[in-house]
């Protein structure tokens, strides 16, 4: 089975597509960067790594030593790309320019280490980018919608590391090769199936739910004898890069959905770095992806690290959980 590697795909894409060569540069580039920090996850025990790191971030969470560190890597081997512009990371209150900006140039937003509650346990943790393009010389709005991604992706590091991407032309999966530590073609075309009886949320926050969600999760639980007529099965990790590679791999839906506890916030995950390129990759995946009453990728963001409701996967029960949104 020929399973070209991270490059020759690029290179075959620019050639069927006209991608633009800094993009790929840049591909490459993020390519790297998920390699390194799943390097450093792997030996954090050896390099005193693990726990707390003793600040906080702008969303005033306790950060980890791992998401210091993996933020790092990702400015540094990034900002080798000569056409990044700005970095828009979780992990920093402000915007990072890396050069006057003009029309062509690129802007990476990234979640460095998602599901870091995960590190300390030894459970599957990952990284998110979305890129988009500036498009005026000058022009300092990073601001844009998720319609307007023009690549989106996430590396899962679990048993074996994954790179899974998209370009706005379907979503492949890449294994990363123990030894050479090449990303290959393991899962081309990755196609979410319409149906499923599988879901996830953090039922712990139950009592906060909306009607609609409690509706929906009270039918999955009624199994058989209930209103959909089939047993469902739940998954939750508390890491959305394992929640949404498993759905990427077999179908599911997941929620994180607005309720009585974050809706000051606006939710809990964050719209240009988590929800956004998630959302482009459900969608090319041939899924749906929905802050319950709207379309993820046509919000209009407010500010860079916005929180929004999120409601992803398989297309019948997205579609079922906005029907119920709209009663
Ligand atoms: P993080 O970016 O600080 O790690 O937070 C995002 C994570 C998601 O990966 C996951 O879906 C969610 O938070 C889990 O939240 P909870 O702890 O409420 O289950
Ligand atoms: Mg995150």
């Amino acid at each position: 089975m020929s399973m070209p590697t991270l490059r020759r795909f690029l290179t075959q894409q620019s050639g069927e597509r006209q991608l633009n060569p800094n993009l790929i540069f840049l591909v490459e580039d993020i390519a790297a960067a998920c390699r390194v920090v799943g390097n450093h996850i792997r030996n954090a025990a050896f390099e005193g790594t693990l726990g707390l790191a003793g600040g906080s971030n702008i969303q005033g969470e306790e950060q980890k030593t791992l998401d210091v560190v993996a933020d790092r890597e990702f400015a540094r081997i990034c900002a080798n790309s000569p056409r990044l512009a700005a970095l828009v990371s979780e992990e920093v209150d402000e915007i990072t320019w890396l050069k006057e900006p003009e029309a062509g140039d690129y802007l990476l937003y990234y979640d460095p280490l998602d599901g870091s509650s995960n590190i300390d346990v030894n459970l599957s943790v990952g990284s998110i980018f979305s890129v988009c393009e500036v498009e005026n010389d000058g022009d300092r709005d990073v601001l844009k919608q998720g319609s307007r991604q023009i690549c989106a992706g996430y590396a899962i590091y679990g048993p074996a590391t994954m790179l899974v991407l998209t370009m706005g032309d379907g979503v492949n999966g890449f294994s990363c090769e123990h030894g050479t530590g090449d990303f290959r073609l393991t899962h081309p075309g990755l196609d979410i199936p319409a149906t499923t009886s599988e879901f996830a949320i953090n039922a712990s926050r139950y009592h906060h739910w909306d009607a609609p969600v409690r509706r929906y999760v009270d039918e999955c639980l009624a199994g058989g004898s209930g209103p959909r007529g089939r047993a469902f099965n739940m998954r939750w990790t508390a890491s959305m890069v394992a929640d949404v590679h498993r759905i990427l791999m077999r179908g599911g839906v997941f929620l994180y959905p607005s309720d009585a506890a974050n809706r000051g916030l606006g939710g809990k995950l964050r719209l240009l770095y988590e929800a956004n390129p998630m959302a482009l990759i459900v969608e090319q995946a041939g899924g749906l992806a929905s802050t319950g009453e709207r379309r993820l990728l046509d919000l209009m963001p407010e500010s860079h690290h916005q929180r929004v409701p999120v409601i992803l996967g398989s297309r019948d029960e997205v579609a079922r959980l906005e029907g119920y949104h709209r009663t």
